[in-house]
């Protein structure tokens, strides 16, 4: 009976023992997904404050210092001035603070982005001096020869879809009527700043596309509100959205371009180049590599100037060094470019041992402060 009794004990013991180890695990990832939250906090809270000045230093010299671009948010730095030599020098070392910032476990970052920087796909049923060059430069990306892959594969419902389906099928998602559009890319790719029209209304049934899905559903009608409503589109899957969902946006004006001097992204600069009829015979096979090196030539200017000065070119230097090497842009291209820069994106993350808790913010700037028009916790 003794032996018997000791062995069920045992059993109890080593089961009671185990679930309190998984309670305190329990306990230890709820601690660290609170702090890891807060730490995204405070790192979004850092990246308005900075988008704020952003604001302010943009009235003063009209948009060529992106101060979210020179200032890191990231919290070594944070804890670098707030502790240590530096932390004394400056006199906020941690304790001193009230609230004690600085001696926190965990870490945080954020990475701002320009909304301006990217395509507007609400534009594309904008006035057609900007939805020409809006589809042509959507074209001119997802067209690119990388992609092309992409496109040769049919999709989960068997259909194949080209990049001017897709533009095609954005713009009748978004476009009031509900008869698909015709578009015509070619005479897009002649000249993308003609006055007439890309989309001339048709006589198919645009919701044709979704009829047939398994669970069928119809065109929105409307603008986009996320940039993750493009799922819905007839040819937009995950590598779609792996490869452009960060150069799409959908909170700009939909009446502007975007503005050319927040472009940081050579395959942006690329598909702007790409866009500009004059530069047609650079978008060759035959003349990428050397459009390529000019490309690599501009965001080392870029750096080098921002390094120095603090500045970017505005949209004159940068047309200005492209014309000294080659490719050039259109005047009615740079007449229709967005003057300012008051959306952004910011992705914010904060870390405690093995939890990470990721918060996502679209924050405009306006006249009496800052609107937040996206949020969402990953
Ligand atoms: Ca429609
Ligand atoms: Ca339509």
């Amino acid at each position: 009976m003794v032996l018997v009794t000791v062995a069920i004990l045992t059993a109890i013991v080593v089961d009671f023992a185990y679930r309190v180890r998984i309670d305190v695990q329990v306990a230890a990832n709820v601690r660290d997904r609170v702090r890891a939250y807060y730490l995204a906090r405070s790192a979004m809270n850092l990246s308005r404050l900075v988008l704020f000045f952003q604001g302010q230093v943009d009235r003063l010299t009209g948009g060529v210092v992106k101060l979210y671009q020179l200032i890191p948010i990231e919290s070594d730095l944070a804890k670098a001035l707030t502790s240590g030599e530096l932390g004394q020098a400056l006199g906020t070392e941690g304790s001193e603070l009230p609230g004690g910032f600085g001696p926190f476990t965990g870490s945080f970052h954020a990475e701002i982005t320009d909304e301006y920087s990217k395509i507007n796909v609400n534009a594309l049923d904008s006035i057609t001096s900007i939805a020409a060059p809006v589809a042509g430069q959507i074209l001119a990306l997802i067209g690119g020869p990388r992609y092309a892959p992409m496109f040769e594969e049919p999709d989960a419902d068997g259909q194949y879809t080209t990049p001017a389906d897709v533009v095609l099928a954005m713009h009748d998602w978004i476009d009031a009527d509900t008869t698909q559009d015709s578009f015509n890319p070619e005479v897009l790719a002649a000249d993308p700043f003609s006055q007439s029209l890309v989309f001339t209304p048709g006589t198919a049934a645009e919701d044709s596309r979704y009829d047939m899905l398994d669970d069928p559903y119809q065109n929105k009608n409307d603008p986009f509100f996320s940039v993750d409503e493009l799922y819905l589109v007839r040819g937009v899957d995950d590598d779609f959205m792996d490869a452009f969902a960060d150069k799409l946006t959908v909170y700009t004006d939909p009446a502007l371009l975007l503005n050319i001097t927040s472009v940081n992204d050579p395959v942006m600069m690329l598909s702007l180049l790409c866009l500009q009829p004059e530069n047609a015979a650079l978008c060759t096979e035959q003349g990428l590599p050397q459009l390529l090196e000019v490309l690599s030539l501009f965001f080392e200017f870029r750096n080098l100037m921002q390094l120095t000065t603090f500045t970017v070119p505005n949209k004159d230097a940068i047309q200005a060094f492209f014309q000294g090497l080659g490719p050039s842009f259109s005047p009615y291209f740079l007449k229709n470019l967005a003057p300012f820069s008051d959306t952004f994106s910011v992705a914010a993350t904060g870390e405690v041992g093995e939890v990470a808790v990721k918060l996502r913010a679209v924050l405009k700037n306006t006249g009496s402060g800052q609107e937040i028009i996206y949020w969402r916790e990953e």
